[in-house]
């Protein structure tokens, strides 16, 4: 789809169009780590894992549906993940087509509506029809978004973004000064998503590893040494507990005043 500046400016990225300050997150992001250590763990092959880990993204997809979350974004696949042996590549290229064939029903039963951020260039033509497949019939869902990282790196996908819009200010239809965080944003492959309000990663891990490098910017940021695999309703529920319990001021202070007295 050709680079629209209409398309970008569209909607509000939130409601508001202020960031998201209720004390439910509407937008959670997770970095599902810990499969590989996890099978190992128990003496099975890294794919045991990998397919152990997509039965806990099956609950917390079910849980986040039900505690009325607005965007799940999940790093299902990052670009340094090509380094990985080939066997192990072509296996998790597999999973969207596997899990899609198991979990499309209940996903459009559940309104939930998929969408996918990161690289197209590089993935193998079945892994792209089977997740554009689940985006087409899941378009017109009103629900939960469920938004896979897939070939995605942060990067990456600021390059691309900035791209579009060296292309669009080289085509005359951009000026350099109308490049606005708010533009920036809408460059992405997130789009008109809002930014995660809170990213949950497992494992034991404290980094971001590339993931919604510019997304996260105020994101409340919550970790946990669980293995993915084990991950379930509880852990999101005490990563949102957490949050809810934190109190967010986006650079300001508390109120907005701008008066401690
Ligand atoms: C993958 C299972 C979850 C744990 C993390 C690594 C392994 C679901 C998908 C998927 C992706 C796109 C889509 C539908 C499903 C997936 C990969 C790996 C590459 F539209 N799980 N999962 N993709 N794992």
């Amino acid at each position: 789809m050709p680079f629209s500046l209409r398309r970008l400016l569209q909607r509000p990225r939130t409601k508001s169009g202020l960031p998201h300050t209720a004390n439910k997150p509407y937008h959670v992001a997770i970095i599902m780590d810990g499969n590989g250590r996890w099978a190992k763990q128990r003496g099975l092959p890294r794919t045991a894992g990998h397919r152990a880990g997509m039965a806990a993204l099956r609950l917390t997809v079910r849980a986040a549906v039900e505690l009325g979350i607005g965007v799940l974004t999940v790093y299902a696949f990052s670009t340094e993940n090509w380094r990985r042996p080939k066997a192990e590549v072509d296996f998790l290229m597999n999973l969207p087509g596997q899990f899609l064939k198991t979990d499309l029903p209940e996903l459009k039963q559940n309104n939930v509506r998929i969408r996918m951020s990161g690289s197209r260039e590089g993935l193998p033509a079945h892994t792209l029809q089977a997740v554009d497949e689940a985006i087409a019939q899941t378009a017109d869902n009103t629900g939960m978004i469920l938004n896979f990282a897939l070939n995605y790196g942060g990067r990456g996908e600021i390059i691309r973004a900035v791209r579009k819009l060296a292309k669009a200010v080289k085509a005359g239809v951009l000026e350099p000064e109308e490049i606005t965080e708010e533009l920036v944003s809408r460059a992405l492959d997130t789009g008109a998503l809002p930014d995660p309000d809170l990213l949950i990663r497992c494992s034991g891990e404290i980094r971001l590893s590339n993931f919604l490098l510019w997304q996260l910017a105020y994101a409340e940021l919550w970790f946990t040494d669980v293995y993915w695999p084990d991950f379930d309703r509880s852990h999101l529920l005490a990563a949102i507990n957490a949050y809810s319990k934190r109190d967010r001021r986006f650079g300001g202070i508390k109120g907005g005043e701008g008066l401690d007295v």
